[in-house]
């Protein structure tokens, strides 16, 4: 989005510098709700603790955004509904929320794809986003303040890559720049793996353990030289293109600064990715954790094995939407999973939802009805508290289900809870 940015240290204001052109996504408006929201505590990767999020009045969030060379399945969904629900529970909680989000659209997944269906790889990933942005919108996902693509960025990655490489944190192999993990003293620290662990994943995720010639097998490639047939781009280091993870790193790190609150994703980006992007931050810029908190959201299956595009077993949300789904029917069957655990997603899910979703909009729609206030704190609380948004469907479920068996006496009731759900729950009645 051609919008607000920020740079520099934290708690500064909002700057007028733009990194992006790329469009982000029209946003619904967040009803404000009476009282003060309650400070969010999450579950921290590194630490493997719940932690306070406790920023100052800017809060600053990086989410990994999507390779664009298919469509949205569930399982992104999923993901960026847990970090909708964070921002909603920061917003509600009177902060002002900086939160980046990426689009890589240069990288071997989307160029594979491409070279497989005779596509140009830019108009796949253009095509590919603008589909993401419509599923976003229609669920009334919360647009990043900045929502940046991996070819705009390029001028940064470079400048990083030559922070990096000032620092003597890279190196040549055969004409490509790796980063050396061994710059810095904490790395492992985020995913705390062993090293078996950490070198299957990297082997799994885009990393090239095996390659000749690298100090540690799990270093990882900063700038790749040109290669035959793949885009590439003038630099310092002669015409090629970033890896993956410094990606990321330099937009997080140009557009929120050197210490952020949140870094979040699917658990499949614990390793290699944040973990590599935080040892390239604290590297070039000396500074521990780039991450207050990692936030990994679990992965979503269908029929016993993680949604995936490049499995191709995924249940879409276009796919989804063209069939008549209503699309809060498809958040509320989302936000019906615990955001932290891996899920499977089955036939029932949808219908259930939609009777939930039927049975709330029956609800909201008495002239009075039981007191309202403390279904305003019971979903305050329970999203506060490692985003549990089963445990605030079930608050709203027993106020609809007294609403519609008993009535009640409060005129306001039922607006106050249509509010609740939209502004903490996304829900639109
Ligand atoms: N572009 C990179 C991040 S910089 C990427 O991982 N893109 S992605 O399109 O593969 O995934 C986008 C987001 O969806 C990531 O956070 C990923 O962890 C998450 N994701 C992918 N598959 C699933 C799944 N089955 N369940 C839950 N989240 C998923
Ligand atoms: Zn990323």
């Amino acid at each position: 989005m051609a919008g607000r940015a920020l740079a520099g240290a934290p708690a500064v204001a909002p700057a007028a510098v733009t990194l992006a052109d790329m469009q982000s996504w029209p946003g619904p408006d967040v009803p404000r709700l009476p009282g003060t929201g309650i400070p969010l505590r999450i579950w921290d990767t590194a630490t493997g603790e719940l932690r306070p999020t406790a920023p100052g009045s800017i809060a600053r969030m990086y989410v990994c955004g999507i390779t664009p060379y298919d469509a949205t399945h569930l399982g992104h969904a999923a993901t960026y509904l847990a970090f909708d629900l964070l921002q909603r529970v920061w917003l509600d909680g009177g902060l002002e929320v900086a939160y980046v989000q990426n689009v890589t659209d240069v990288d071997d997944p989307l160029l594979v794809r491409a070279a497989e269906t005779g596509d140009d790889w830019a108009a796949l990933a253009a095509r590919e986003t603008e589909l993401f942005r419509r599923d976003m919108a229609s669920l009334r996902v919360l647009p990043p303040t900045d929502y940046v693509g991996a070819v705009e960025a390029m001028p940064r990655i470079v400048e990083l890559i030559e922070r990096l490489q000032g620092k003597g944190a890279a190196y040549d192999v055969d004409g490509d720049l790796y980063f050396p993990v061994s710059a810095d003293p904490r790395f492992g620290s985020v995913a705390n793996l062993d090293p078996a662990g950490m070198l299957a994943l990297s082997a799994e995720h885009g990393g090239d353990p095996q390659r000749a010639g690298k100090k540690d097998p799990l270093d990882c490639l900063l700038w790749q030289a040109a290669r035959p047939g793949q885009p590439a781009w003038d630099s310092p280091f002669g015409p090629g293109r970033p890896g993956w993870h410094v990606e990321c790193t330099a937009i997080a790190l140009r557009l929120l600064g050197e210490t952020i609150d949140v870094l979040g994703g699917g658990s499949d980006l614990a390793f290699p990715h944040h973990e590599m992007g935080a040892a390239e931050a604290a590297v070039a810029t000396g500074t521990w954790p780039f991450a207050r908190t990692f936030v990994h959201t679990g992965m979503v299956g269908l029929d016993g094995t993680k949604m995936s595009k490049s499995l191709g077993n995924l249940v879409l949300v276009s796919r989804l939407r063209e069939q008549g789904a209503d699309p809060m029917a498809i958040r509320l069957a989302l936000l019906a999973h615990s955001y932290r655990g891996d899920w499977e997603w089955t036939p029932a899910d949808l219908p259930d939802a939609q009777r939930r979703l039927d049975r709330w909009r029956h609800a909201v729609a008495v002239d009075a009805g039981p007191d309202a206030a403390p279904v305003l704190d019971g979903v305050r609380r329970h999203l506060a508290d490692d985003l549990k948004a089963p445990a605030a469907l079930a608050v709203i479920d027993r106020w609809a289900d007294e609403a519609l068996a008993r009535g009640g006496r409060e005129p306001s009731a039922p607006a106050l809870v249509q509010a609740v759900t939209d502004a903490l729950l996304g829900v639109a009645l």
